[in-house]
Parts: C-alpha cells; sequence; structure tokens
C-alpha cells in the first residue's frame, strides 16, 4: 500500500494546535508518535505549516466586536474566526518539538495572504489560488496522499477533500489526527471526505 507513489501529507501538527497552544486541539500532541512513524514507512513526506501575517482575516481579533468561534461573512464565503494562531516566526507556528521532521522533503506553508485563509493545503480559500503541492507531487509521480494531522475536520478534511480533486487517491488515517468538533464539523466533514470518495483508514491497516 505504501509505495514510492504514494505520499504522506502531515498537516499543521504545530505548537499552537497542541495543548498549550492558542488553537489547542484536544490530544492534538498525541498524534506526534504516531506522525513519526507513518513518516519513516514513505519515501514522499510532506508537511503543512499554518502561517498567517499578524492581523490575518481569520483572526477575530482582526474584526472588532467579534470573538473566536464566531463567523463572518468573506468575499470567498463563510470564515470562522479564531483565536490568533501561527503567526509567522512565532513559536506557536513552529513545529511540535517532536515532530521528526528529517524525513520531510518539503513543506508548504499556507494563509501567509492577510485577505484569504488556507485550510487546504492545495488551493487557498478563494478556491483559485493553487499552492503548488499538486503540481510538486504530480511532478514527483505521486498518485496516492495519505493524510494525517491537525485538525481532522478543518485542514486536514480540505487538505483532503483538494488531493482527491486533483486526482489523487486520498487516505485519511483517523487515529493519527485530531479534531477541533465546533458544531458538528466533524460529522459533516466525514461525510464530505467520503462523497469525494477519500478513504477511512487506521494506523494498523497501514502498518499492519
Ligand atoms: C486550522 C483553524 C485555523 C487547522 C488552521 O490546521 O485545522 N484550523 N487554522
Ligand atoms: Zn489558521
Amino acid at each position: 500500500m505504501i509505495d514510492a507513489r504514494t505520499a504522506l501529507i502531515a498537516v499543521d501538527v504545530q505548537n499552537d494546535f497542541c495543548p498549550g497552544g492558542s488553537l489547542p486541539v484536544t490530544g492534538g500532541d498525541e498524534i506526534v508518535p504516531l506522525v513519526n512513524e507513518l513518516g519513516r514507512r514513505f519515501s514522499t513526506v510532506v508537511l503543512t505549516q499554518d502561517w498567517h501575517p499578524d492581523g490575518h482575516s481569520s483572526f477575530a481579533s482582526s474584526h472588532p466586536g467579534k470573538t473566536p468561534f464566531e463567523t463572518v461573512a468573506m468575499p470567498y464565503g463563510t470564515q470562522v474566526l479564531w483565536p490568533d494562531h501561527c503567526v509567522e516566526g512565532s513559536k506557536g507556528a513552529a513545529f511540535h518539538p517532536d515532530l521528526d521532521l528529517s524525513m520531510a522533503q518539503a513543506i508548504i506553508r499556507k494563509g501567509y495572504r492577510r485577505e484569504v485563509d488556507s485550510y487546504s493545503g492545495f488551493v487557498e480559500a478563494d478556491r483559485t489560488t493553487p499552492t503548488g503541492l499538486g503540481g510538486y507531487l504530480k511532478e514527483r509521480g505521486i498518485a496516492r496522499v495519505v493524510v494525517v494531522g491537525l485538525a481532522t475536520d478543518f485542514c486536514v478534511n480540505w487538505t483532503a477533500q483538494d488531493a482527491a480533486r486533483h486526482g489523487f487517491e486520498a487516505i485519511v488515517v483517523e487515529d493519527a489526527c485530531r479534531a477541533i468538533d465546533l458544531d458538528g464539523s466533524l460529522g459533516h466533514a466525514w461525510a464530505e471526505m467520503t462523497a469525494l470518495g477519500v478513504r477511512r483508514a487506521r494506523l494498523a491497516d497501514l502498518t499492519g
């Protein structure tokens, strides 16, 4: 299953999404050893890194009168507002200290334009601006991607969906992910992914 045409995409395994961070995902740090274990088995490993400028439009603090987890209408659609997180160059934006970065060949940063968010590692929230990840993987002969990381219902979800839209076979390893689960977002995420043909697996399915 894990062959030379299969890539691992580890999504946003960053301090701010782990306990102690500004947008902590429950148990976010628990996936780190699993991601490391998986990473050793792949010949192509890509990391995504949420990377926002100060005052990013996805921050509630950029919208007077708004608080985190409310929504706002953006030109590209409804945007959930978050606590300030993953500010470029900050400790919160750094990868979890125990994440083994040695096997990663590429790091795709996303969300670095002030006016546009990007949950997906492939295409920004305007749904038109590519990050380049699709081309990178295709040029390297990748046909299948295994997606893990944080958070299942946001960046993992959008990245896996866009992988499928780009024509990659996509598999999400659910026990190597953790979710935010805002108002049923986790259930919706699985329904959307499943509808696009994204497969749901567990670590043991891949590692035997
Ligand atoms: C994420 C909310 C805001 C994620 C990133 O990595 O899932 N969630 N920015
Ligand atoms: Zn973000």
